[in-house]
């Protein structure tokens, strides 16, 4: 066990040979790059550890390939998974330096858009802390998700450098770099021994290096790896240029994170790193299987490779290529070998979001993957004939006119498929991928998602950590199923106080961290009503202005108006073309404006937008939210995991029957969860019947037309071109995602929270049974089912920390 002793001699130490200084004289950068250089020596045993013993035990283990990893700041949550969080807490108060001042300095690491990045991270976290064998694959992006401004209430993207300062916690392996080929042409030539290899010519070589970092798990002396892969010009290519901007695209290929989370069509740098990160990684794992000397037809039972939505789809070709091209099999044991590695998780149901590349794209970046994506697809027509009709097969080939269909190829170059909800999961059956469920109705399974507890609970909420360690003891914290316990005291007015007070105390911290940031000043008696999460139509953040605006209506009618004082607070980034989401970020912006500095509503409602919504802005406003926002169209939400994150730091639910909102229903209880707006069925009956009209709404619903007509009438200032645009999309174009059909039921289920909260032990006993309930949506229990269901993986014996 590593003392606090030791721990100050060694800070001293890296603090004396960084920077020739004392730590009294030390900044909180210079402290944390130092504090973060002795954590990371303190874990490199048990890495170094882990790695050996799976390979002496000869773990088979699974690779998690994602384009996008959110992690975050890493420091708490190191420190809390070794155990020693206390103790250099009290470390650094000895020298009067506070940890949250050195832990703030950190910067993000921020290399994902939203939801599929930060549940990579999630998984990571969950796989180190369940001891299973499980890295992540995955780029480094020099620049993450872009940074959020506000600017006359408008979005500004600035880049984000994340690694200005270095990044203490990757190691950067040159002697485990591989290269990467592209474009040129290729084609077959017959050997001596009959057997057809490729020839490239004219093709361009770039270098992968890998930089690993120790994924450290809960107490438990396990730390697995996240590989992250940065691009580099081979010497022997530097020759190669013609021009400096021409080496200047390959330089570049893993420069920047595409900020679009849904579609952003036929960019061949995109593709391109699609491939870098696939070929790279999956070279590595055929580099470390050889090492191993087992026969070829065992692969399958030592590797598994996970496909984190299509982005990674080129395993299935790339994985076939290097089994043909350099391991010499044939295509039937390579076949067989790649599907019964690979396995599939799909995000979206939204069809736009379905990815699909040109042929020509990939004619010319990656001809190899392209002549064996036809091959896959030849043989799937042929082995599919006779046995289904010609127009489904049809359907569910990977090539279809002028386009790769990513998600086919990931469906029928694997043996699994899953969804990220139940309910998501039936409508890949049942409608998005009826088809394939026709063809592989056995590779077809659900995997609802789920959040590390650890992260948002002990570290974001260390105030309600400590009343649940009080009341119901400290396993939830390995087995978050003990939050249960908590349901025997829904009726104990000392607990109850108690977990008011400790949500009390992170409203106060909000409010100061909103008046800092903001100058707006909100009262921590309100209600906070919170909805995070990218800005997109179908998410209805627009449902939550236009309720907004009818309270402030309502208000001016009736300035006595009894309601509840609330805060609505949004954080949201749009991607930087998806001009629609940025105008509603405009219109939030300026009707905030608008109401916060209207006195006729004595500060009853008051509206926050805080920019630049990341996991650290999270960890501050998810333990100060009394209301969860969830109030997408039902059937568009593949899952959500804020959800899940509110629900487990007490917040009541305002949801649509969408996504993962279903099964937090299911888990809380109908009284326990405020329900609104149409069904997934009803939706779907609407698209059938094609009898929607928004027109009619409009004008048969006074209330509605007056809300409206604000976005129009200049009752908001500053909103002409954005005011019309968002009208116009509601009435125009007939309100694609029913905001105006779900209003009025949205309406009543938001007075029902003002009611619940005037009765405040009611109020507190719901948010009690939401937290006794979120044990549910642990990462570890999904993670252990991805284990034992998909990648038939085992954990190592967890060992204690010497
Ligand atoms: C695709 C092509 C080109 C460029 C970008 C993309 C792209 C990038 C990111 C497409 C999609 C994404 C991200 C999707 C995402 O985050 N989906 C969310 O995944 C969560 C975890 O499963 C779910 O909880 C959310 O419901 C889902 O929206």
């Amino acid at each position: 066990m590593v003392t606090k002793k030791q721990i100050v001699k060694e800070l001293k130490r890296n603090i004396q040979q960084s920077y020739a200084m004392e730590l009294e004289d030390a900044t909180p950068q210079e402290i944390f790059y130092s504090l973060g250089k002795t954590i990371k020596a303190i874990y490199n045993q048990d890495w170094q550890k882990t790695w050996k013993d799976y390979i002496i035990e000869e773990q088979k283990q699974v690779y998690y390939f994602s384009i996008e990893f959110l992690p975050g700041k890493m420091l708490k949550s190191n420190l809390l998974n070794l155990g020693l969080l206390e103790i250099v807490r009290e470390a650094l108060n000895d020298y009067n330096i506070d940890l949250e001042d050195v832990a703030a300095v950190e910067k993000d690491m921020a290399l994902g858009n939203g939801g599929l990045g930060r549940l990579a991270s999630c998984f990571m976290d969950s796989l180190a802390s369940c001891g299973l064998p499980g890295n992540g694959n995955g780029i480094r992006y020099d620049y993450g998700l872009f940074k959020q401004q506000f600017v006359d209430g408008y979005q500004v993207e600035l880049p984000d450098e994340w690694l200005q300062d270095g990044n203490v916690w990757e190691i950067r392996r040159e002697s485990k770099a591989v290269n990467v080929h592209y474009g040129g042409k290729v084609y077959m030539e017959k050997q001596a021994n009959g057997q057809l290899k490729p020839i490239y010519e004219n093709e361009i070589v770039l270098k992968a290096v890998p930089y690993d970092t120790g994924m450290v798990g809960y107490q438990n002396g396990i730390v697995n790896t996240m590989r992250l892969w940065g691009v580099e010009i081979p010497v022997s290519q530097e020759g190669k240029y013609r021009t400096i901007e021409e080496r200047r695209v390959f330089e570049d290929l893993t420069a920047v994170l595409y900020p679009d989370d849904s579609n952003e069509t036929g960019r061949l740098i995109r593709l391109a790193q699609e491939y870098f990160f696939v070929s790279a990684g999956i070279q590595s794992i055929i580099r470390y299987y050889r090492k191993l000397n087992r026969p070829w037809h065992d692969l399958s039972e030592k590797v598994a490779i996970h496909i984190n939505d299509t982005h990674p789809a080129l395993c299935v070709p790339e994985l076939m290529r290097i089994l043909l091209d350099e391991c010499d099999l044939n295509w039937e044991l390579a076949w067989d070998l790649t599907v019964k590695v690979m396995s599939y998780t799909n995000h979206t149901i939204l069809a736009e979001a379905l990815e699909k590349w040109p042929i020509y794209l990939l004619e010319r970046v990656v001809p190899r993957m392209y002549q064996i994506i036809q091959e896959i697809d030849r043989r799937y027509v042929l082995s599919m004939q006779n046995i289904h009709p010609n127009d489904l097969i049809e359907r569910t080939r990977i090539i279809q006119g002028e386009y790769v269909h990513m998600a086919n190829l990931a469906i029928i170059g694997s043996h699994s498929t899953n969804g990220v909800a139940k309910l998501h999961s039936d409508l890949l059956k049942s409608v998005v991928l009826h088809d394939f469920y026709i063809i592989y109705p056995e590779r077809f399974n659900n995997k609802t998602n789920g959040i590390a507890q650890r992260r948002w609970l002990q570290i974001a909420n260390e105030e309600l950590s400590q009343v649940l360690d009080e009341t119901i003891g400290k396993t939830w914290r390995k087995d978050p199923a003990d939050l249960k316990l908590l349901i025997n005291y829904q009726d104990d007015e000392a607990v109850l106080k108690r977990l008011f007070e400790a949500k009390k105390t992170k409203k106060i911290a909000l409010a100061q961290y909103v008046e800092e940031t903001t100058g707006i000043v909100i009262n921590p008696e309100a209600i906070f009503d919170v909805q995070i999460k990218r800005l997109h139509a179908y998410k209805r953040q627009l449902l939550n202005l236009l309720h907004i605006i009818k309270l402030y209506l309502d208000l001016l009618e009736n300035p006595k108006l009894d309601i509840e004082p609330r805060v609505f607070i949004f954080g949201a980034k749009a991607a930087p073309s998806y001009t629609y989401a940025k105008s509603i970020i405009k219109v939030i912006n300026e009707v905030a404006q608008l109401i916060n500095h209207d006195e006729r509503i004595q500060d009853k409602l008051k509206i926050v937008f805080l920019a630049n919504y990341n996991v650290t802005l999270a960890e501050i406003i998810i333990p100060a939210a009394d209301v969860s926002e969830q109030i997408s169209l039902a059937s568009k939400e593949a899952s959500g995991t804020s959800n899940m994150k509110l629900m487990l730091n007490g917040a009541i639910t305002i949801a649509t029957l969408d996504g993962a909102n279903v099964e937090i229903r299911d888990a809380v209880g109908d009284d326990n969860i405020d329900i609104f707006g149409l069904t997934e069925a009803e939706v779907y009956a609407y698209y059938e019947n094609k009898n929607y009209s928004s027109n009619q709404i409009y004008e048969n619903d006074p209330v509605i037309k007056r809300i409206l007509d604000t976005l129009i009438d200049g009752t908001i200032p500053n909103i002409g071109k954005e005011g019309r645009e968002i009208f116009d999309s509601l009435i125009l174009y007939n309100d694609e995602y029913f905001l105006l059909r779900d209003f009025n039921s949205y309406c009543e289920a938001q007075t029902k929270i003002d009611l619940a909260y005037k009765d405040r032990k009611r109020w507190e006993k719901i948010s009690l049974i939401n937290i006794a309930n979120a044990g549910h949506f642990s990462a570890d229990t999904t993670v252990k089912q991805y284990a034992e269901d998909i990648w038939q993986i085992e954990p190592l014996f967890a060992r204690k920390r010497k």
